[in-house]
């Protein structure tokens, strides 16, 4: 089996996309790229094992990044049944360094919660940034909860539970600068979820390392490669 080599420079931007298994990571991914390129599972078992990265090359309507790639990491959730946490924590850990010995910027953390999931569980809980200081992200003004599977129509019972949540499971997370977003299921929310996040980044000029290129062999089936055009053609809105 022939292997790939994915490379990672200083024009690109990861955003890691994480969350329980079934929080709809891959789901996000796929309605902001627009196109099915992660599997999306139907029952509660992991189909992501290891991080996938999808890349949207141009980033649509960011004329600051122009010339930037965005690198959506789609990881597998920190309750899988075939591997053990510590393992995807490693691989997370793997990417993230290999992309910043390349230059790329990680430029932020989105931590997907099912709205519909009863209350914050032990799971929920484990995949969550850590107080003040995330493990992937040490700033968690560039760290979002995105609450997912709203309905088309508002929800009293729902939106009295996101209360309540930012009120209790997620205040000292809000109190330190993370905020939480709303998907409603569709491209430009997708696109308003990520943006919040593309604002806050800040491009310096290229550094003299700004050539230096990392290489990460993956196996065949490891990488997408999928690249959006600028004009959205084949997005779904
Ligand atoms: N309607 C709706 N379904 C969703 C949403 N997010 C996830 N799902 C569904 O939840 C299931 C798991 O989603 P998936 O993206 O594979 O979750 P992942 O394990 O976090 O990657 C799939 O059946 C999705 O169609 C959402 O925001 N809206
Ligand atoms: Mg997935």
């Amino acid at each position: 089996m022939s292997s790939r080599k994915f490379e990672l420079g200083p024009k690109d931007i990861v955003f890691l996309v994480m969350g329980p298994t079934g929080a709809g990571k891959s789901t996000f991914i796929n309605i902001a790229f627009g196109e099915d390129v992660a599997e999306v599972g139907h029952t509660t078992t992991s189909c992501t094992k290891k991080p996938l990265p999808i890349i949207v090359d141009p980033i649509p309507d960011c004329p600051k990044l122009e010339g930037y790639r965005l690198v959506l990491l789609d990881t597998p959730g920190f309750d899988d049944t075939y591997a053990q946490d510590e393992e995807h924590s490693k691989r997370i850990a793997e990417w993230l360094s290999a992309s910043r010995r390349g230059g790329a910027l990680v430029g932020g953390v989105l931590h997907l919660h099912d709205i519909t999931a009863k209350k914050c569980n032990d799971t929920a809980h484990r995949n969550l940034p850590r107080s003040s200081t995330s493990t992937w992200c040490n700033d968690l003004k560039k760290t979002l909860i995105v609450t997912t599977n709203w309905p088309s129509c508002s929800d009293a019972f729902l939106e009295k539970r996101e209360q309540e949540m930012k009120e209790e499971h997620w205040k000292t997370l809000i109190d330190n600068g993370l905020q939480v977003w709303r998907f409603q299921g569709n491209y430009s929310s997708a696109w308003r979820v990520i943006n919040s996040l593309i604002h806050r980044i800040n491009v310096s000029a290229p550094s003299p390392s700004s050539t230096r290129r990392t290489e990460i062999n993956l196996g065949p089936k490891d990488i997408i490669f999928p690249i959006i055009g600028p004009t959205g053609a084949g997005k779904i809105h």
